[in-house]
């Protein structure tokens, strides 16, 4: 297999004995007993960049801060590193920047390397964190060895570099990911795999396809911040399922793509391909947008059918044409619902086969600035419509790199500080909403509301979806 190689050059500090440590980010307590289900995913930046590091000879140690219950607890794990390297997400800045903090207490002549997307799109509150000694902005495959072993050499804000396409990424070494920190978490984790959510059987594996969505929702756009690069060619995905499975064995997968469902050329490549080349037909968990299912109905139908897409993601955001447009989501009332009947469909005469029908893993947001209370009684409605759907809910969260965020941020309506970015389901993000009106809304209090227009069956499912809300 073609492998894209890294410039290689002796690290001297390797010849002194260097002590480098990557920190994985997380909410403490996640690796040993965790909150949820998606806190235990694991970080294909850091695996990506670790796998370059390693086998450029460019050895590092792994600590976690989700294996660690206490901030104490994480002080002595950092003790007598001379480098600490993250990556941070705005979600994780937080955990990032104590972090960064402790360890410079324990170790004030260590250097801090930061890179990942907080830094591309939140530079000053990175700048501000005067621990971090250099802070990467974009993609780090290709400076990633120069910088750990040559940090001198570089200025405190790096360009990062990427790779062309996504041919060239080596294969993640898995074992350089963090381990479950609890004798019952590892029971169920299948470490250097990941543990089932509810997509799929166990062990689960999940991959990155393509990099980029290139649509420009004011929530998301991370076209706006994330270079482009060329997808992950449909023979090296499933050459590396096999790997996983004649390794691990592998029960179901997770393509933690942004959009899956794009390149028709590739989904038509991944239909021939998969189901014949593939150990084993697993089924998948993987996003798509309803405008381009109404766009693509058959490629969408034989997905389902050929390929075993059976969690199928999709952001429909909300119910009402209005707030889609303030979101600029380019879809509509009718793509959202085009789509439902169109599963409906495809689930029903699977099921009448005696097949599992897939579902959708629906994600709504709610507390969008501009919208009604009738946009969101519009939305519950929808959510309602649907037959088969495993809802994620949240509130709309203003993070940093997406326009409708900048702009709120801009404005001072904000309520994400660089102390509490990390937004926990029931959070108030943005200021002037009436928060306690979604959650008397998710609690089912306006059900007569909600259920206007609704065939009689969407009626009697329940209107309270307060468990179905998720971190954003
Ligand atoms: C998979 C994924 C998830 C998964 C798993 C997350 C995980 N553990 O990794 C799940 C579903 C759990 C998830 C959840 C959420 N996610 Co998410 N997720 C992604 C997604 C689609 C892919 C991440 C990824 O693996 N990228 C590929 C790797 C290779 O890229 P990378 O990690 O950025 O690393 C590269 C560079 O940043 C850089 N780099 C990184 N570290 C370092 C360090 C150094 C020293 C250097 C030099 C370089 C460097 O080099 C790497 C290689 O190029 C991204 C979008 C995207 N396309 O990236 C969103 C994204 C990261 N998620 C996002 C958000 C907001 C969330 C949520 C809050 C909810 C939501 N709206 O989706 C939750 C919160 C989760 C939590 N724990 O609280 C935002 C983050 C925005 C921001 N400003 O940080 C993104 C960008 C999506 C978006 N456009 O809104 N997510
Ligand atoms: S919300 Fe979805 S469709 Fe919109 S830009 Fe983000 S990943 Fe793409």
């Amino acid at each position: 297999m073609f492998r894209f190689v890294w410039p290689k050059r002796t690290p001297p500090s390797d010849q002194g004995g260097s002590q480098r440590l990557w920190l994985d980010l997380g909410d403490l307590g996640d690796l040993v007993n965790p909150a949820g289900p998606h806190e235990q995913w694991q970080d294909h930046g850091l695996g990506l960049l670790r796998t370059i590091l390693h086998q450029n000879g460019v050895m590092t140690d792994i600590v976690s801060t989700r294996a660690c219950t206490s901030w104490d607890q994480l002080q002595r794990k950092l003790h007598g590193y001379d480098m600490l390297i993250m990556n941070v997400r705005s979600y994780t800045f937080p955990v990032a920047y104590r972090a960064a903090k402790i360890f410079k207490q324990v170790n004030p002549h260590g250097l801090v390397l930061t890179g990942g997307m907080h830094a591309a799109v939140a530079l000053d509150e990175m700048l501000a964190v005067e621990e971090f000694d250099k802070i990467c902005q974009g993609p780090g495959e290709e400076v990633i060895v120069d910088l750990v072993t040559h940090p001198q050499d570089f200025p405190r804000v790096v360009p990062g570099r990427g790779a062309r396409t996504m041919a060239e990424w080596p294969m993640i070494d898995r074992t350089l990911w963090p381990k479950p920190a609890s004798r019952k978490l590892a029971r169920r984790f299948h470490w250097p795999l990941e543990p089932e959510c509810g997509w799929g059987p166990a062990p689960v594996a999940t991959i990155l396809t393509s990099r980029v969505c290139p649509w420009q929702c004011v929530f998301c756009n991370e076209n706006s911040y994330i270079p482009n690069m060329g997808r992950r060619p449909v023979d090296m995905v499933i050459d590396e399922l096999n790997y996983l499975d004649r390794k691990y064995g592998v029960g179901s997968v997770v393509i933690h793509d942004s959009m899956f469902f794009q390149n028709p050329s590739w989904l038509e490549e991944w239909i021939e391909k998969y189901p014949r080349k593939a150990n084993k037909l697993w089924p998948y968990w993987a996003a798509a947008r309803a405008d381009t299912v109404r766009q693509w109905p058959h490629l969408f139908e034989a997905l389902i059918r050929e390929t075993n897409w059976m969690t199928i993601s999709i952001g429909f955001e909300s119910g009402s044409d209005r707030v889609l447009k303030i979101l600029n989501k380019e879809c509509t009332e009718e793509d959202n619902y085009f789509t439902i009947d169109l599963l409906h469909r495809i689930a029903d005469d699977l099921e009448r086969q005696g097949k599992p029908a897939p579902i959708f893993w629906s994600n709504i947001m709610l507390a969008i600035p501009g919208e009604t209370r009738e946009d969101a009684f519009k939305t519950m409605r929808m959510l309602k419509y649907m037959r088969r759907v495993m809802p994620s809910i949240a509130f709309y969260a203003p993070y940093p790199g997406s326009a409708l965020g900048y702009q709120l941020i801009a404005e001072g309506k904000s309520l994400m500080t660089k102390e509490n970015y990390h937004r926990f389901p029931d959070d108030e993000k943005v200021k002037g909403i009436d928060y306690q009106f979604y959650r008397e809304l998710l609690s089912g209090k306006y059900d007569d509301e909600i259920n206007k227009g609704l065939p009689e069956l969407a009626r009697r499912r329940s209107s309270y979806f307060m468990d179905a809300l998720s971190k954003a």
